[in-house]
């Protein structure tokens, strides 16, 4: 890609530890609370963002294809946005590639729009702070939020109707070395098959029809700050038992919806099984689930190799990831050198 403004950006996927399911404004896409996650690296997506009066409309390209319409639309209403905001008259071409393991199934909204946001500004000059940006991305997708920052992260539901105090920050409360020890084992289930609803619709029904979403929305709270209270003092066991905890709930919420949502396969169930099995031998492993069937198990760096090793052998568990914790999204200057935002 050449002419006009260009810049790439990458961002890393993140997993939360208290999960976001449910939103106060899904016009402003606002979460109906915060949440906790953690970013991982090995699940990168880059993205070139260029503004341009050389093309005669804006182009969207994902992984190497024009995207489809209704993923062209998401990304373009965030950019039609940014150019108001901006002032900003060109055109825009997005091109955007996910580098995930091959066939992982793993979902990329988060890495997505957090490299998205990061390349359009920089393109356009820069000068917009990390939590800016962060607004930013959350307005293409909630999780996105917490992508601009490596590590733990926070996200702040905010009170503001304008959302603009509904952002990420990253959590620095861990005692030293605590993150660096922490891994995340993906066990992928499913065989890349595509998921039964989507996230965003998902919320909105489970919201309007689940009898546990209003018991849902007032654990949350409890559960970020028994999460960050395990985190300030290194409490690897306490964590992984309140993000699994949370998981759960997040999920019962779900299921409880009329139609239900059920994201689980018996893959799914039978890897739950195994950590409940791993930790009765005493190794740390605790279990989180996405809107989809694969389970992400937290546990300390010593004990991954077990961990990945027991999933491993889990019938329907098609591969295991292992991530450790990933760096702030970043513009990359060449095809190997990220610098900071
Ligand atoms: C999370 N999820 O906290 C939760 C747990 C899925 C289950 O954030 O509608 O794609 O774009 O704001 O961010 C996935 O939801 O939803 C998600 P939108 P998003 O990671």
């Amino acid at each position: 890609m050449s002419g006009g403004r260009v810049a790439t950006a990458r961002a890393c996927a993140n997993i939360a530890l208290v999960k976001y399911w449910g939103k106060r404004d899904p016009a402003l896409n606002l979460p109906a609370a915060g949440s906790l996650s953690l970013t991982l690296d090995g699940l990168v997506t880059v993205t070139t963002v260029a503004w341009t009066a050389a093309i005669p409309h804006d182009t969207v390209e994902l992984d190497g294809r024009p995207a489809s319409a209704k993923d062209a639309a998401r990304v373009l209403d965030v950019i039609e946005a940014i150019r108001r905001a901006r002032g900003i008259s060109a055109h825009c071409h997005v091109r955007s590639a996910n580098r995930f393991p091959t066939a992982s199934g793993l979902a990329s909204s988060a890495s997505g729009f957090a490299a998205l946001v990061l390349a359009a500004f920089h393109a356009d000059g820069g000068n917009v702070s990390a939590r800016e940006l962060s607004v930013w991305a959350r307005r293409g997708s909630g999780s996105a939020a917490r992508s601009l920052f490596g590590g733990l992260v926070r996200m702040h539901a905010g009170l503001r109707a304008d959302g603009e105090d509904a952002f990420a920050t990253p959590l620095t409360t861990a005692p030293a070395g605590f993150v660096d020890d922490l891994r995340m084992i993906v066990a992928v289930v499913g065989g890349g098959t595509p998921k039964s609803h989507g996230s965003r619709d998902a919320m909105l029904h489970s919201a309007a029809t689940s009898p546990l979403h209003d018991a849902w929305l007032a654990l949350v709270p409890r559960d970020l700050v028994q999460a960050e209270a395990a985190i300030a003092r290194g409490d690897l066991a306490a964590l992984g038992e309140l993000a699994e905890a949370n998981a759960l709930a997040m999920h019962a919420t779900a299921i409880a919806a009329r139609p239900a949502i059920i994201y689980w396969q018996p893959a799914t169930l039978a890897a739950l099984a195994e950590v409940r099995a791993l930790r009765a031998r005493g190794v740390g492993a605790w279990a989180t689930m996405d809107a989809g069937p694969h389970v992400k198990v937290l546990a300390a760096a010593a004990d991954a190799a077990a961990v990945a090793a027991a999933l491993a052998q889990v019938p329907g568990v098609d591969r295991t990831i292992t991530c450790q914790a990933g760096p702030d999204a970043a513009v990359a200057l060449g095809p190997d050198e990220p610098t900071g935002p």
